[in-house]
């Protein structure tokens, strides 16, 4: 039974610890994560997380990097104090690793709750400009780390052009038959492809410096407080080097979508200028001591970019028949991809725009 494991496996990190109740939460749509309640003076809750091990293949290595970056951010913290900003740590299990292997092969790691925080269900002005602020100053935070220190848990991971060359792969093989009905999608991914080949000369600047960044800036992975102040950043897997650029363009990709990232309803899905102006602003405040010109420069494309590597890769999985991204149901994928694309051409309606404002 599920929950008799997962009592078993909170024992593995507290031993002889009372566990009150255990709810799973919809946190991301990689790992599986339980908010697990604890019996304490007074009460304290932890997060327990089922690592997703076809996604992170070397978990010892996974965890090294968690390691490096939770002690790095809570030292910064501490000697920054520029905004108010929670950390936590990943507890060990009874054996000394920090993650721990059941014996049906899953891995598992537990840590901090980061308590009274919740994520956001609707977007404002307020909250997004909050959001920029925090996911900037993560980077400046992390300013210090030694790059070679972190290992690349997956390669390429913000490389549009893998993600390009992948989908070329996928179309051609069309293991369960999925393109001739999606023939018009295929083509605007053909259409868009421009994004790509100006991201090549991206890749070749030398100009634009590789730093220590979160990579999967999407609006879940910001908790805010009760007075709606972003407090903490989460879901720090992904955060290796790459560039400044990817966590302003992935943010905006997830926060300036007045829909969901899935929406059913395409008439829902819209880029909102105002939250992309809100975002920036934020964003901007927090890395202006540190920005390059040749990185201000990309920002506003990145959000082009990353939005069209986002589309590609849920319709590559979708090609592949669903084996990266959990779905809920057989077409997930597609709608996936359906509102990346609606929000991509909108956004590329307002390019010169986006362009302008964050350049100034
Ligand atoms: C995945 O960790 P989670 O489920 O929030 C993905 C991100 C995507 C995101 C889209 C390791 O993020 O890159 O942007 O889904 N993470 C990984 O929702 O592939
Ligand atoms: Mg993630």
């Amino acid at each position: 039974m599920l929950k008799n494991k997962i009592h078993y496996i909170v024992h593995q990190f507290l031993p002889n610890s009372d566990i009150i109740w255990v709810k799973e939460l919809e946190r991301g749509i990689i790992n599986q994560t339980f908010l697990i309640r604890v019996k304490a003076e007074p009460c304290k809750e932890f997060i327990l997380q089922q690592i997703n091990h076809s996604v992170f293949p070397n978990v010892p290595d996974l965890m090294t990097n968690l390691k490096i970056i939770t002690e790095q951010l809570k030292r910064a913290v501490k000697n920054k104090r520029l905004l108010p900003f929670q950390t936590f740590i990943y507890y060990p299990a009874i054996d000394g690793l920090n993650y721990y292997l059941h014996s049906d092969n899953t891995y598992w790691r537990l840590s901090d709750y980061v308590p009274n925080s919740s994520n956001i269900d609707k977007k404002n002005p307020h909250i997004v400009n909050e959001a920029g602020k925090l996911f900037g100053y993560f980077i400046n935070l992390l300013t210090d780390v030694d790059l070679a220190k972190i290992n690349e848990v997956i390669p390429g991971f913000h490389d549009s052009e893998k993600y390009y060359r992948n989908f070329l792969v996928s179309v051609e093989k069309d293991v369960v038959g999925r393109l001739p009905g999606t023939k018009a999608i295929y083509e605007k991914f053909i259409n868009y492809s421009y994004l790509i080949d100006e991201f090549k000369q991206i890749k070749n600047n030398r100009d634009i410096p590789l730093r220590l960044v979160h990579n999967d800036t999407k609006v879940d992975n910001i908790l805010f407080n009760e007075k709606g102040r972003a407090i903490s950043v989460i879901d720090l897997d992904t955060c290796m080097p790459g560039y400044l650029m990817t966590d302003f363009g992935d943010a905006i990709r997830s926060l300036s979508n007045t829909g969901a990232e899935d929406d059913p309803d395409l008439s829902n899905v819209s880029f909102n200028f105002l939250l992309y102006q809100s975002f920036a602003q934020g964003f901007l405040s927090s890395v202006q001591s540190f920005i390059l010109p040749a990185e201000k420069e990309n920002l506003a494309f990145f959000a082009l970019l990353i939005t069209y590597e986002q589309a590609l890769r849920f319709y590559t999985d979708y090609l592949n028949g669903d084996t990266y991204y959990h779905t809920d149901y057989p077409e997930h994928n597609l709608q996936r991809t359906k509102a990346q694309l609606k929000l991509l051409e909108d956004m590329m309606g307002r390019y010169e725009e986006m362009k302008v404002f964050v350049e100034d």
